[in-house]
């Protein structure tokens, strides 16, 4: 805490004499969101994040779900919960000072375009943010634009940079960073891709999500159902948790609908579909930012077409298809429909990205959970890992790597397990490491003989504490073969 409290006045201090470029800023961040259930839900969890960004902006949006008139949550669905955030504010900065206060969000939740399915029509409040952002000069780092829902209000914020300041297009664009719930309506195929493709913007367009959302029953492998199940939901979230985790919408008796005909109970989780656009920028030391491929909280894609990503489908032979991903295309939702030829291995395999952070993803939200409530030595803060080495190494075939987590710690003091481990799916190199005393502080592996030069090898350095419930962070080392 101390450490960081510095930082920020050193910032402080170097702002006054120069424009300010943050090596190590808070990726900045904007959702525009329809308001679903699943994403009233994705809101309490995010802002229990909202120390982790720069949150430039919540809008509310429309899709091809929910539009003003049409199954509507309401302009202003999301001032409840920033209501009950301004409550558990003075509780939260007892955890991290840098929690903004609920006016800060409340001035940035605006309303965009909602009228109908893929509107982009006129300007809103919403799409007006937008464009302010990205043309804001003073600030050039990147800007995460998390769809929860429609594409449209971003598309309109783009259309009218489009159309009032051209010459500004390739700044927007290179500022810019996409990552879509689907594709939740026509505008990204229709408008950002014929105006703005030729910059060629890193775009995730996420299938996976569906592993944590209303089907996640029929997903998540059974042996992982214990930190969803109502159980679970009532002793760490819903009960005794504070205002904004007695708004938390989890399953309640007749609300299985959406869900399929599964076995659910109240209390259960419900769904959270747009939580991989946020988790996916949390710095959990995974280094998930660096690459979509790389993997973390919010999954991992695969890059299709261009800088397009989208998840990667495991099946032999299988052509990604022409224009939209989403609920009518992707394999993951395809493969959950009934009729569906794909097996429950091929499934598993499908979502793993997502689901693998299970136990981690669901003990950080209790934890946090606990924060909005009791103060900073009655409940668990999660690890801070380092290594005492760089974080990309390189290594010939047959060289020994030597791995140090010298310099990992825990706020609380807690007793820590380590655990290295080789991330296969996300490295180039094609075979498997053998990692020496994988659960120590001090680990080292030989880099194979038929490793090829280019070669990446992902090692995730695991820590997790014993407080309650534990809580797990990384640190991931790329060691390039030469
Ligand atoms: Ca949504
Ligand atoms: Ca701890
Ligand atoms: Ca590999």
């Amino acid at each position: 805490m101390k450490i960081k409290i510095y930082t920020l006045l050193l910032t402080v201090v170097l702002s006054g004499i120069s424009t300010v470029t943050h090596a190590d800023s808070k990726p900045r961040v904007i959702v525009t969101s329809d308001g679903e259930i699943d994403d009233e839900c994705s809101l309490a969890r995010f802002l229990l994040y909202s120390n982790e960004w720069d949150v430039e902006g919540i809008i509310t949006s429309s899709s091809q779900y929910h539009w003003q008139g049409h199954k509507w949550a309401g302009d202003d669905w999301a001032q409840p919960f920033l209501e009950a955030y301004g409550k558990i504010h003075p509780n939260l900065i007892k955890h991290d000072p840098d929690y903004p206060t609920a006016e800060y969000l409340k001035a940035r939740t605006l309303l965009g375009n909602v009228k109908a399915e893929g509107d982009m029509e006129k300007a809103t409040p919403g799409s007006q943010l937008i464009v302010d952002v990205l043309l804001d000069e003073t600030d050039n780092n990147p800007v995460w634009l998390q769809a929860w829902g429609g594409t449209n209000t971003i598309a309109r914020a783009l259309k009218t940079i489009e159309e009032k300041h051209p010459d500004k297009m390739e700044y927007v664009a290179n500022k810019m960073r996409f990552y879509f719930i689907w594709e939740q309506d026509p505008t990204y195929q229709d408008y950002i891709l014929p105006h703005w493709g030729k910059y060629n913007i890193q775009t995730i367009i996420s299938d996976q999500f569906w592993a944590i959302a209303y089907q996640w029953k029929k997903i998540i492998p059974e042996e992982l159902h214990q930190y969803f199940d109502a159980k679970w939901m009532n002793e760490h979230i819903l009960n005794n948790h504070g205002p904004l985790m007695s708004q938390y919408k989890a399953h309640v008796k007749g609300s299985y609908g959406l869900s399929g005909d599964y076995d659910f109970t109240p209390g259960d989780f419900r769904s959270e579909g747009d939580s991989p656009a946020f988790l996916h920028t949390i710095n959990t030391g995974l280094r998930s930012l660096e690459s979509p491929d790389w993997g973390g909280w919010g999954g991992r894609y695969k890059q299709v077409r261009d800088n397009t990503w989208l998840d990667p489908v495991t099946v032999p032979n299988y052509t990604y298809p022409e224009g939209r991903w989403y609920t009518s295309s992707a394999w993951g939702r395809m493969s959950m429909r009934e009729g569906s030829k794909t097996t429950k291995a091929q499934r598993t395999e499908y979502f793993k990205p997502m689901w693998r952070w299970s136990e981690a993803l669901q003990n950080d939200f209790a934890a946090r959970a606990d924060w909005t409530i009791k103060a900073f030595n009655e409940v668990n803060h999660p690890p801070q890992v380092k290594v005492a080495h760089a974080v990309d190494l390189s290594a010939v075939p047959g060289e020994t790597v030597i791995l140090n987590a010298k310099g990992t710690f825990d706020p609380d003091g807690d007793q820590l397990q380590y655990r290295w481990w080789q991330y296969t799916e996300a490295d180039t190199y094609s075979g498997e490491i053998l990692l020496q005393d994988a659960n120590q502080p001090r680990s080292s592996f030989t880099v194979p003989k038929d490793a090829s030069k280019g070669n990446s090898i992902h090692v995730v350095l695991e820590v997790k504490d014993n407080g309650q419930p534990a809580l797990t962070r990384y640190q991931r080392v790329v060691v390039e073969v030469e």
